[in-house]
């Protein structure tokens, strides 16, 4: 008899696929430097990567399904969706917050430091991941009067739910929880100390995980995240805490992102005179007359331009990686066909 069921977490039919004779499923709730928690049906268990995936940099992320072998990390199993992002510091190195997610839950806080841009940021690169973004605002009790702000939020937010919030008065807390039913997983991402893992303590009835505490002289309190962790809530449902993130650096270069995140000026774009309108000068420009005549606000096409000149650089940037990448496995193979000619 098991003592865990897995499918709390989300293990179903096409999962169970993969798994092997000897090999033991489970799902990583934890990750640090080197370390992974794993739930399997019996335990908790703290394992890490073998030497071989290692070496090949294997990706393992907090809500991955695994398979274990001799108490170690032998496969990562395919991924319904992944929360990346380009680690911050490097040009061109991918790190994955989180696995198998099905809502995140873009988290700002109510007050002067809210920001729609970073809100946009977030909702291109959820919308890459296969994952479904709703934002969160919290600290609701902070202000007389949210709605001004939050209506700011929702004219970015373009058909994504926002939820209005408080971990102190209890606000749109129910009507939140209610969006983790069971099987499903959530990830809480955003800035430090908007409160995220106050929301989670609330969702489990106690301090599971530790909080910031409250100092006058200097936001960066003691107890901030300091790693993912996935905590299975009561009544059901997963939820993913994330400790805050200054940046959300593009990762992906696709244009679905952008697509579902501008619809707005996408839908002004299709109906410029010319196809290939740049909207900065043409005559018949449908964007650059909608900013005119105030549909259109300027900041949010020039957050447009700005996130479509990213995604150019990544997508060279990547280019150029697979090139490498060929290049290297060319005189690999070259050295390989020597390696045989010689031995003939
Ligand atoms: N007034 C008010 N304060 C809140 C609310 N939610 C959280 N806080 C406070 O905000 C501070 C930061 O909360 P945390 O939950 O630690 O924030 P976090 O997002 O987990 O931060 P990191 O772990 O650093 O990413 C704490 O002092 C909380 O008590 C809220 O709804 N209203
Ligand atoms: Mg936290
Ligand atoms: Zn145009």
């Amino acid at each position: 008899m098991p003592d865990f069921d897995l499918g709390a977490l989300g293990w179903n039919a096409a999962l169970a696929e993969h798994v092997t004779e000897h090999s033991v499923p489970g799902r990583v709730t934890a990750a640090h430097r080197g370390a992974y928690d794993v739930q399997t049906e019996h335990d908790l268990v703290r394992t890490r990567l073998p030497g071989r995936l290692l070496h090949e940099n294997a990706d393992v992320a907090v809500g991955d399904w695994v398979l274990l072998g001799d108490g170690l990390i032998r496969h990562v199993l395919p991924r319904s969706s992944a929360l990346v992002r380009n680690a911050a510091g490097r040009a061109t190195l991918a790190q994955t917050l989180a696995a198998n997610i099905d809502i995140a839950f873009i988290v700002s806080s109510l007050g002067p430091e809210l920001e729609p841009r970073r809100i946009e940021r977030y909702l291109v690169t959820i919308w890459e991941s296969g994952a479904t973004p709703e934002v969160v605002l919290t600290k609701a009790d902070r202000l007389e009067d949210p709605w001004p702000m939050v209506a700011e939020v929702e004219a970015v937010a373009l058909g994504v739910p926002v939820h209005v919030i408080s971990s102190v008065t209890g606000q749109g807390l129910d009507a939140l929880r209610a969006r983790i039913q069971p099987g499903t997983t959530a990830v809480l991402v955003g800035s430090s100390g908007v409160g995220k893992s106050t929301l989670v303590n609330r969702f489990v009835g106690h301090e599971q995980m530790a909080v910031k505490e409250v100092r006058a002289d200097d936001d960066e309190g003691q107890h901030t995240t300091s790693h993912r962790e996935l905590i299975l809530l009561p009544g059901g449902g997963v939820i993913i805490d994330t400790p805050g993130i200054r940046e959300l650096q593009l990762w992906d270069a696709s244009e679905d992102g952008m697509s579902e995140t501008f619809s707005d000026v996408e839908a002004l774009a299709a109906t410029c005179k010319f196809s290939d309108c740049t909207h900065t000068r043409e005559p018949g420009c449908a964007v650059l007359a909608a900013v005119e005549s105030g549909e259109l606000p300027a900041e949010r096409l020039q957050s447009w331009f700005k996130l479509q000149r990213e995604l150019r650089a990544i997508a060279i940037r990547h280019d150029n990686l697979l090139r490498k990448e060929e290049t290297r496995k060319w005189k690999l193979r070259g050295k390989d066909a020597k390696a045989r000619t010689r031995r003939r």
